[in-house]
């Protein structure tokens, strides 16, 4: 990688003096004697867009991350002309653009600096390629904290790093690797405990630049393309993230199988070993939604094809499985096999479908099948084409969800691990190379088979899951990690992997449980199961040329204790469901890094291990052999042991115990976490009865829970359940309010309500505002009523 030194040396131009200023609506453009033109578009009174030009021109503006329902509006504009600068003023923020450089300030209202730049912009011409280098250095203040980032398997505060964003295929990456699977060149700063965020929307090589260089800056910039960035504003983090995840975009509800358990290995065939394992976990009572078939169910590693051999009827073999509760979920690659009598490479051929090199001929790699060749899914007629391969998979033999691996795109046996950089690329209409087109190609290609498999598979939600991505890719799938590592390590890996996923607008994350590479241990193992059963995506997946993982692969003890984890996730469905709601609909990440939880106490900024679990729940994984116990932080607050009941005042580390069958699991006071029985796959069951554990405070707690068909489109039209709480405790009751939204009748007419921490003896219990006979209610001790799920206020009141 070059240095910013290096760079610095060779020929930067920067932007000199302001000869023009005008405004269009809520666009700014300020033109340099030297023909660089700076446009500030407003797009919230705390979200603007900074776009620079060379030479006077701006390129056409097209972004693959931005989403078609973005939120805007704003409140106020003014722009003053002053000396030495321009102030731009909204509801939240002041922008001073410097007239004798461009260099650009943003302040809050009182003043108080945000972000200002260093250099600012500058750029220096690529005489190889043609275009700009384009580069932004800002400057990085003391005690400044930096995370977000996607994928990046560092330290969930990014200060001091060097990173990379280019789409790689990483087998058995390691700690700290550059670059990795996905390119999402946005993060959070945090200064002085206030928030701001920067998405840098380029989809060329980026790179940036943490205060490693210089301690005192932090850069990014960019092989190609524009200086193109968006700045938030907090001043809390979630409102950061909350504003990227609107610019970008979230997906629709899933199925709610597919957040159930998924298992998953390279690769279960034929036919009779995929029902084995089926079967196994029906008899061990290990509960499972999804089985997984990886690249030899096809035949010579043609996509759309069946090996007849080891599948000689799938459709026969998916509806018998879907009888028992299994969906099938199969992979598909990009790559297309030279094969004139393979009719998806011929349509292809006919149809001028596959990416050229510079000079004409079709671009060439190796993957799996032997040679290849590469759809262009940055056309939009290619994007249509391979949506509609999805029909008979889909359709007709009644596979329920799709993983494109390999989406990077990742060729074997060259140096590069991807396409030549001359390839060529339609970019929606922008031609390019694939120097622009890399980082989005995956993305692209997901984008199709989510279209494909949205149509064929409706009326019922699509599942698809991708390996790389770009911002925005969240709005199409879920996401995996890619091939990790069967180490202690790796669990480390995968704990901030998937808090920073979440950081970066994109939720529905997970790792491959137990390591793609190598066997894990039966410990290893037990801890994963445990870590990830809190994670949105909760798969075990394995190469397959080493031992087998399945829950039941390492001994009774191990089996027992897994089994015991997934069947507390079945049972905190309707829990993490709602964080899903809550996510697509507020922006709020469905895990919480103890910083984003609590940025103004600074001893979260630090903090990797421990992280919030939705709203409410505290999680802190163990990740050493032989623990008997931890250490970890508890942010502020008080918080029950799930497993004790036990009270701790937060804003203090301590040792917790954690033995082999035992993750540190925390509840936030006041929370009412909802709770189905444990069944062995999402819809076993019809639920009779919600649970709710309720845990007393003495102030007030919101909580909420979001219901719907489960499945299907309904809950668009009105046919969903959310029932908000609001708990408020006193010394001697305890009153629940529910708000109700929503006109989806749910199956139970009960709740059960758990009580934990209760300090007074029940004495009198009233349904709104009415006193109930305790025989009715059933009345356990202090521990649990039973009361209509219709009550607008419950009150209990102490003897
Ligand atoms: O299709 C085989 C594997 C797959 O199991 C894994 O999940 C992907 O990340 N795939 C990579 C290709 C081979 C990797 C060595």
């Amino acid at each position: 990688m070059i240095t910013n030194t290096e760079i610095e040396k060779r020929g930067n131009q920067h932007p000199n003096h302001i000869v023009d200023f005008k405004q269009e609506n809520r666009k700014l453009l300020f033109t340099t004697q030297n023909g660089v033109i700076l446009e500030v578009s407003i797009l919230r009174d705390s979200v603007v867009r900074f776009r620079y030009a060379t030479e006077h021109v701006f390129e056409p503006d097209f972004s693959y991350a931005i989403s078609d329902d973005v939120n805007t509006g704003f409140n106020q504009l003014e722009v003053q002309d002053e000396i030495p600068e321009y102030v731009v003023t909204t509801n939240k923020i002041k922008i001073y653009i410097n007239k004798s450089n461009l260099k650009v300030q943003i302040t809050d209202l009182e003043d108080n600096v945000l972000n200002e730049d260093e250099l600012g912009f500058h750029w220096e011409e690529n005489y190889d390629f043609g275009g700009n280098v384009v580069k932004m250095s800002k400057i990085c203040h003391s005690g400044e904290s930096y995370y977000g980032m996607g994928d990046k398997a560092s330290h969930t505060n990014l200060k001091g790093k060097r990173l990379n964003n280019w789409v790689t295929d990483s087998y058995a990456y390691g700690k700290d690797q550059e670059p990795l699977y996905k390119a999402i060149p946005f993060y959070v700063g945090l200064k002085e405990s206030v928030a701001y965020g920067i998405f840098f929307d380029n989809s060329f090589s980026t790179y940036f630049d943490f205060a490693n260089e210089k301690r005192n800056v932090t850069s990014f910039w960019a092989d190609g393309g524009e200086m193109n960035y968006y700045f938030f504003y907090g001043p809390k983090m979630s409102q950061v993230v909350e504003a990227y995840t609107d610019l970008t975009g979230v997906p629709e509800l899933p199925p709610l199988w597919a957040l159930g358990f998924h298992q998953s290995k390279w690769s279960y065939y034929p036919e009779r070993n995929v029902k084995k394992i089926a079967a196994t976990f029906r008899k061990l009572n290990i509960p499972c939604d999804a089985i997984y078939l990886d690249i030899d169910y096809m035949e010579g590693f043609r996509c759309f094809t069946w090996n007849n051999r080891y599948f000689p009827n799938p459709k026969k073999m998916v509806q018998e499985l879907e009888k028992d509760g299994f969906k099938v979920v199969t992979m598909i690659d990009p790559g297309i096999k030279i094969d004139r009598d393979y009719w998806v490479y011929q349509q292809a051929m006919d149809n001028g479908f596959f990416c050229r090199r510079a000079d004409g001929p079709h671009f060439k790699g190796k993957v799996w099948p032997g040679e290849c060749k590469f759809p262009d899914f940055t056309n939009p007629e290619v994007r249509e084409w391979w949506a509609g391969l999805y029909k008979e998979m889909i359709a007709e033999i009644g596979v329920r969800g799709v993983w494109n691996d390999m989406n990077e795109p990742a060729i074997m046996e060259v140096p590069s691990k991807t396409a030549n950089l001359d390839v060529r690329h339609d970019y929606d209409g922008h031609p390019c190379s694939h120097r622009k087109a890399h980082n989005v190609y995956g993305m692209q290609m997901v984008r199709a088979t989510y279209e494909g498999i949205k149509k064929y598979t409706f009326p019922r939600r699509p599942f698809v899951l991708t390996r790389a991505a770009y911002s925005g890719t969240q709005r199409y799938c879920a996401t995996w990690t890619g091939d990790n590592v069967a180490t202690w390590e790796h669990l480390w890996i995968a704990n901030v992997q998937m808090q920073r996923m979440c950081m970066s607008g994109y939720s529905f994350v997970g790792s491959d449980i137990g390591g793609f590479a190598e066997q894990p241990n039966g410990e290893l193992f037990a801890r994963w199961v445990q870590l990830a059963i809190f994670h949105p995506f909760c798969r075990v997946h394995s190469s397959g040329d080493h031992g087998d993982q399945e829950p039941w692969s390492f001994g009774e003890e191990i089996t027992n204790i897994v089994r015991k984890y997934i069947e507390l996730r079945y049972q905190l469905l309707p829990y993490l469901y709602t964080m899903f709601y809550k996510y697509i609909n507020n922006g709020m990440p469905m895990l919480q890094s103890l910083v984003f939880y609590d940025q103004e106490d600074t001893q979260t900024h630090f903090r990797t291990d421990e992280f919030l679990f939705g709203e409410h729940m505290l999680v802190c994984p163990v990740q050493e052999p032989n623990a008997q116990g931890r250490r970890m932080y508890f942010p502020r607050g008080n918080w029950y042991s799930y497993w004790t009941d036990e009270v701790i005042e937060g804003g203090v580390e301590r040792w917790v115990p954690a033995e082999i069958y035992k993750i540190p699991l925390y509840v936030k006071e006041g929370a009412m976490i909802p709770k189905y029985p444990v069944q062995q796959y999402v819809g076993e069951k019809e639920i009779k009865e919600l649970r709710i554990d309720v845990y007393y405070k003495e102030g007030i707690e919101n909580s909420s829970v979001y219901e719907d068909q489960q499945d299907g489109y309904d809950y668009k039209k009105g046919r969903f359940s959310l029932r908000k709480f609001r708990l408020r405790g006193k010394e001697n009751e305890l009153i629940i309010q529910q708000f109700k939204d929503g006109n989806f009748t749910t199956s139970y007419n009960t709740f059960k309500l758990n009580f934990h921490g209760l300090p007074f003896t029940i004495g009198t219990v009233e349904v709104d505002n009415e006193e109930v006979d305790f025989s009715e209610i059933k009345l356990n001790g202090n521990n649990s009523i039973e009361v209509t799920k219709d009550f607008t206020e419950l009150h209990l009141i102490g003897k």
